[in-house]
């Protein structure tokens, strides 16, 4: 059993927590595997663009099966849905791979969500661990309470406070993308695993057009919650034929 009152307590005070056995170990190793397909697929369809780089998949959604799945995580979505509402869509869906030695920009301070607003909460992220997060392979750093920050911590403060988010393979970090973190450096021989979805409050923009990358393919075979998170119902017409249209869809679908 999940401790919701304890989970959203620790969002809210210090912008992550992290909920153990968030996913069965059948999940993990195929979620493992099909990752570690989704890598090589990626680097062969993008790998010309200068921007990508090579340990990691910036859109998961688009490699469906078990990865449009994961979307249906109840507990994922309750997350998500109690900070943000029940209208709440993703935003992005990406690996968290960190590779042996590996130099990424993710290792120096950052935020994932550089807006600020004070008591509102406009995104939540759960970053995904299919591997254990260790100080050998490169556990991350957050530093807590600091979602609430206007302005950056200085280098030492962050130094001082922060504190390494070692936890479990098939742990989930649910966290607030406006907490400050970097990652920190895989000392080992193997690559570790993890994935991240990120949701944002229902009137905002996707980093994908989630509707028109995956098409009417995807959107007729996944559940009716899984569209509204997907932003199906979010697409605004293109036509005013369009717009006349959708009233009629939505009115037999009896939205
Ligand atoms: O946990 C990590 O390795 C890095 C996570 C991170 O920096 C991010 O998701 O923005």
């Amino acid at each position: 059993m999940i401790d919701h009152a304890r989970h959203d307590y620790e969002i809210e005070a210090f912008g992550f927590t992290i909920v153990p056995d968030f996913i069965t170990p059948e999940m993990a190793t195929a979620l493992k595997s099909a990752l570690t397909e989704a890598l090589a697929a990626d680097q062969a369809r993008f790998g010309r663009f200068p921007g990508k780089a090579r340990n990691h998949v910036m859109e998961l959604a688009s490699y469906g099966g078990l990865f449009l799945e994961l979307l249906e995580h109840p507990e994922m979505l309750r997350f998500y849905r109690h900070f943000l509402g029940a209208d709440c869509v993703l935003y992005a869906y990406s690996s968290t791979l960190l590779a042996p030695n590996d130099a990424v920009p993710a290792q120096s301070v950052h935020v994932d969500s550089g807006r600020w607003l004070p008591n509102i909460c406009t995104g939540l992220q759960m970053t995904l661990a299919i591997d254990d997060f260790t100080a050998e392979n490169g556990a991350s750093w957050y530093l807590p309470g600091s979602h609430r920050n206007s302005t950056p911590p200085s280098a030492e403060s962050f130094e001082r406070y922060a504190v390494r988010v070692d936890r479990p393979a098939r742990a989930a970090l649910i966290w607030d993308p406006h907490c400050y973190h970097r990652a920190g450096d895989n000392r080992t021989s193997a690559t570790r695993y993890a994935l991240s979805t990120y949701a944002v409050r229902g009137y905002m923009k996707q980093r994908f057009d989630y509707p028109r990358l995956l098409g009417p393919e995807v959107e007729a075979q996944v559940s009716a919650n899984l569209r509204t998170f997907l932003g199906y119902a979010k697409q605004t017409p293109e036509s005013i034929e369009q717009f006349y249209e959708n009233a009629e869809k939505a009115k037999s679908l009896g939205r």
